[in-house]
C-alpha cells in the first residue's frame, strides 16, 4: 500500500495532478518526453493505459520511462491485457456505472492472477463514466451508456454504491478528448456523499478548468490529450500550479 499511502498524504495538502500517457496514441520517443514534461512541470503522478495498448512493447515503454523521472507511474488499465509488469501501482477499476459485465467482473477475474503474480499494489476504483457531449472512445469500446450530464445524484448514488462495496477511490470520467469537463456538481455531490478519494478527468484543458474542480473537491485532476495536441512545458507547469495552489 506504499503508493496509495504516500498519495492519501499528499491530497491530504493539496491536490495532484496527473498527466495520462496513452501508448496507443504516442510513439516511442513522444511518450518518454511527455512522461519527462510532465516530471519536470511538477506532476505528481503518470497515469499510463488507453482503450486499445500494445502490450507487447509496454513493459520496456515503462522500464525506460521509470529511469528517467522520479513519481508514481500508475496503470489505468483499459481492459486485462493491460497488466504487465513494471508499474509502481494500479487503479483496479470497476466500470460501476455500466451494465456490462465485462467491465465489472470479467476483466477483474483475467487481471487478478495476473496483479498477485506481479505482486502489483492495486488501488480499488469505481469507474464512472459522465456524457459530455458526443460518444467517447470509453463509450464505445466498452459499450456502456455514461450517466446524464445533468444528474449528478446519479452519480453520487453510484459512488455510494461503489463505498460501501469496499472500493477507496472513484473516477469521475467525461471520456478522452471530451468536449467538456465533468460537470462540477457530479464531484461535489460525489465528495460530499462519500469518503472516496476523487479523480476527475477527461477533457480538461485549461488551468482554469482544473482549479474549478479542484475547487469542487477533486483529489487528483487527470490531462491527457492536451499534451498529444501540445507538447507545451509552460502550460503543464500552469496547470501544476492552478491544480496544487488552493
Ligand atoms: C481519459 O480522463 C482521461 O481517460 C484524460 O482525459 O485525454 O481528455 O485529458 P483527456
Amino acid at each position: 500500500m506504499i503508493v496509495e499511502e504516500n498519495l492519501l498524504a499528499k491530497t491530504k495538502e493539496k491536490a495532484l495532478f496527473a498527466v495520462l500517457l496513452d501508448p496507443d496514441s504516442t510513439e516511442g520517443d513522444v511518450f518518454l518526453e511527455t512522461g519527462k514534461m510532465a516530471f519536470e512541470s511538477g506532476a505528481d503522478l503518470i497515469l499510463v493505459g488507453g482503450s486499445l495498448v500494445d502490450n507487447v512493447n509496454l513493459p520496456s515503454k515503462i522500464a525506460e520511462l521509470k529511469k528517467i523521472i522520479d513519481i508514481p507511474v500508475i496503470l489505468f488499465p483499459g481492459g486485462a491485457s493491460q497488466v504487465v509488469q513494471g508499474f509502481d501501482a494500479m487503479l483496479f477499476t470497476c466500470l460501476v456505472s455500466g451494465r456490462n459485465p465485462q467491465y465489472l467482473i470479467e476483466e477483474q477475474l483475467k487481471s487478478g492472477l495476473i496483479v498477485k503474480s506481479l505482486g502489483l499494489e492495486t488501488l480499488p476504483t469505481a469507474y464512472i463514466l459522465i456524457n459530455s457531449g458526443p460518444a467517447t472512445a470509453v463509450e464505445y469500446i466498452s459499450n456502456t451508456r455514461a450517466i446524464p450530464a445533468n444528474k449528478p445524484k446519479i452519480t453520487m448514488a453510484h459512488a455510494i454504491a461503489a463505498e460501501l462495496m469496499g472500493m477507496r477511490w472513484v473516477y469521475l470520467e467525461a471520456g478522452s478528448g471530451a468536449d467538456k469537463p465533468v460537470p462540477l456538481e457530479h464531484i461535489i455531490m460525489t465528495r460530499k456523499a462519500t469518503n472516496l478519494s476523487v479523480i476527475a478527468g477527461g477533457g480538461i484543458t485549461t488551468p482554469q478548468d482544473a482549479k474549478a474542480r479542484v475547487k469542487a473537491g477533486a483529489n487528483i485532476i487527470v490531462t491527457g490529450t492536451i499534451w498529444e495536441k501540445n507538447m507545451d512545458a509552460n502550460l503543464m507547469k500552469e496547470f501544476a500550479e492552478a491544480i496544487h495552489d488552493n
